[in-house]
C-alpha cells in the first residue's frame, strides 16, 4: 500500500510499501507550554512503509528539518548514566584502537550537549562536535566541547574540507536515523573522512524493533530504521564500505554500531549479522506482514490494563517525557484520565506538558511526594537504570508497568 506513490527517501525506489498506519500523531519532542495550551498543535500522518529495492524502513511524511529540530529541542543525552558509560567506553575504545592522540580530530555528528566528546576532551584528543540545536550546543561548549551549530550536511563538509579540515574519526550516533536528505549526510561524511579514517554510527535496529514491537520508537524524527543489508548498500552507493557491526541490546531496546570506511574490509560479526538477515527476511516485505497486528494488541492490552487499574481507584504516573512516551500515549490514546502526569530528570522538560495528551511534566522526586500506586515506564529503555534509581518508591508499594514488548506490572 503507498497510495501517494512515495518514493525510497533513500534509494528513489518506487517499490515501497506502507505496513504500518500510527494515525495522526504531534510531532513527539515538540513538548506544549503551559501558556500554549489553547493554541492549535499540529498533527502529522505517522506511515511506516518499507522499501523493497533497498530494504529501507521508512516514515513518509517529509517534515522539513527546522520543524523537526527546532531551537527549543528538548532532548539532552547526558541524563541517563547508562549512555554516558555506554559512550565513555566507546571513546576509550577508539583511542586505544586507533591510536589517537593530540594531532588527531574526531568529530561528532549531533554532539547534542558534549556528552561523548568530552571524554576526548579529557584526554587532550582535539574535537569537533556539530549540532543543530542552540541550547545543547551552548551546554556543551560550557564543558569545554568545541560545537559549531549547524546542521550537518554535504554542502558543510565542503566548507570543512576547504577551511582544512579531514576527520581522523567521524562519530554518528542516533542520527543518521533522523536526516531527511541521508545521501547528502552520507556523501558528507565520506568528503570528511580522512584517508584511513574510521567512521562509527549507532542506530536502533530495525530488527530489535520489530521483534520487540517497539513501535513506540517510531516517530516523525525517526525517518529511517537501519539495518546491516540497508546500511551496506547506502554506504555503497557513497564510495564507502560498511567493515564491521557490534550490537548492544540495552542500549535504546537495541542498538547496532557500525563500522565504516574508504577501505574495502569485512569481519565475521558483520558475515554473520547481514547473513541472519538474509535468512531470517528481514530484507523482504513479509517480515512486516505481522506486525500491525501486534502493535493493536499492546493497545488493546495497555488500554485494558490502566483502564482496570483507573477503575480500581488506583493512581498512575508516567516515567520518561520521551519521544517514544508521546507516540505510546497519542497513538494508544492516553490521556489524563489514565496517566496523570509524567515526571523526568531533564530539567528543559520540567513544567512543560507531554505532546498531544498535555500531562504535566514533573521532576522525578514528584514519584516519593505523590507515591502513585503505579507508575508507567515510558522511557521502558532505561528500566534497569530507573528502577534502580526509584529503590525508595518501590519500597514504599509503588509498582512499574511495562507498555512493551507485552504490557504487564513487573
Ligand atoms: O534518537 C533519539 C534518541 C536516542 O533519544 C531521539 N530522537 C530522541 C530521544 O528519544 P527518547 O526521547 O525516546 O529517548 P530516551 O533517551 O529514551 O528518553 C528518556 C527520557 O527519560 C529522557 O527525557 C530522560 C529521562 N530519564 C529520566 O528522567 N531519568 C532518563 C533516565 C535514564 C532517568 O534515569
Amino acid at each position: 500500500m503507498n497510495p501517494a506513490g512515495d518514493a525510497c527517501r533513500s534509494c528513489g525506489s518506487r517499490d515501497v510499501a506502507v505496513f504500518l498506519d500510527l494515525g495522526k500523531t504531534p510531532l513527539s519532542d515538540r513538548l506544549v507550554a503551559p501558556r500554549d495550551l489553547e493554541a492549535p498543535e499540529p498533527h502529522f500522518q505517522l506511515d511506516v512503509a518499507f522499501c523493497a529495492s533497498c530494504s529501507m524502513v521508512q516514515v513518509l511524511e517529509k517534515i522539513p528539518q527546522e520543524v523537526l529540530f527546532p531551537s527549543d529541542y528538548p532532548y539532552f543525552s547526558s541524563f541517563s548514566g547508562f549512555v554516558l558509560e555506554h559512550s565513555r567506553r566507546h571513546v576509550h575504545g577508539l583511542v586505544e584502537t586507533r591510536g589517537l592522540n593530540e594531532s588527531s580530530l574526531v568529530v561528532e555528528l549531533a554532539s547534542n550537549d558534549g556528552y561523548l566528546l568530552r571524554n576526548f576532551v579529557d584526554l587532550g584528543i582535539p574535537v569537533l562536535g556539530i549540532d543543530p540545536t542552540p541550547r545543547q550546543c551552548e551546554a556543551a561548549n560550557e564543558v569545554g566541547v568545541r560545537t559549531l551549530c549547524r546542521f550537518f550536511s554535504d554542502a558543510l563538509a565542503e566548507e570543512l574540507v576547504a577551511d582544512g579540515l579531514r576527520a581522523d574519526v567521524i562519530i554518528a550516533n542516533n542520527v543518521m536515523a533522523h536526516i531527511p536528505d541521508l545521501n547528502g549526510f552520507v556523501s558528507g561524511m565520506a568528503k570528511l573522512l580522512a584517508p584511513g579514517g574510521i567512521i562509527t554510527v549507532e542506530n536502533p535496529y530495525v530488527r530489535d524493533l520489530i521483534d520487540q514491537t517497539a513501535f513506540d520508537t517510531i516517530y516523525h524524527e525517526h525517518i529511517f530504521y537501519h539495518s546491516c543489508t540497508g546500511v551496506a548498500g547506502l554506504m555503497r552507493r557513497h564510495g564507502l564500505h560498511l567493515n564491521h557491526v557490534e550490537h548492544f541490546p540495552d542500549l535504546h531496546g537495541g542498538t547496532l554500531r557500525y563500522h565504516i570506511s574508504h577501505e574495502p574490509g569485512t569481519s565475521p560479526d558483520l558475515d554473520a549479522y547481514l547473513a541472519e538477515e538474509i535468512s531470517s527476511g528481514l530484507s523482504s516485505a513479509a517480515y512486516y506482514e505481522g506486525f500491525g497486528r501486534r502493535v493493536e494488541s499492546i493497545k488493546a492490552d495497555l488500554l485494558q490494563l490502566l483502564g482496570d487499574l483507573r477503575a480500581q481507584g488506583k493512581t498512575i504516573a508516567g516515567y520518561g517525557a520521551a519521544a517514544k512516551g508521546s507516540t505510546l500515549l497519542n497513538y494508544i490514546g492516553v490521556g489524563r484520565d489514565l496517566v496523570d502526569y509524567v515526571v523526568d530528570r531533564n530539567v528543559h522538560k520540567q513544567g512543560m506538558l507531554m505532546p498531544g495528551t498535555h500531562q504535566p511534566i514533573l521532576p522525578t522526586e514528584s514519584l516519593l511526594v505523590r507515591q502513585p500506586d503505579y507508575v508507567l515506564l515510558l522511557a521502558w529503555n532505561f528500566k534497569d537504570e530507573i528502577m534502580a534509581q526509584q529503590a525508595e518508591y518501590a519500597a514504599a508499594g509503588g509498582r512499574f508497568i511495562v507498555p512493551v514488548p507485552a504490557p504487564g506490572i513487573l
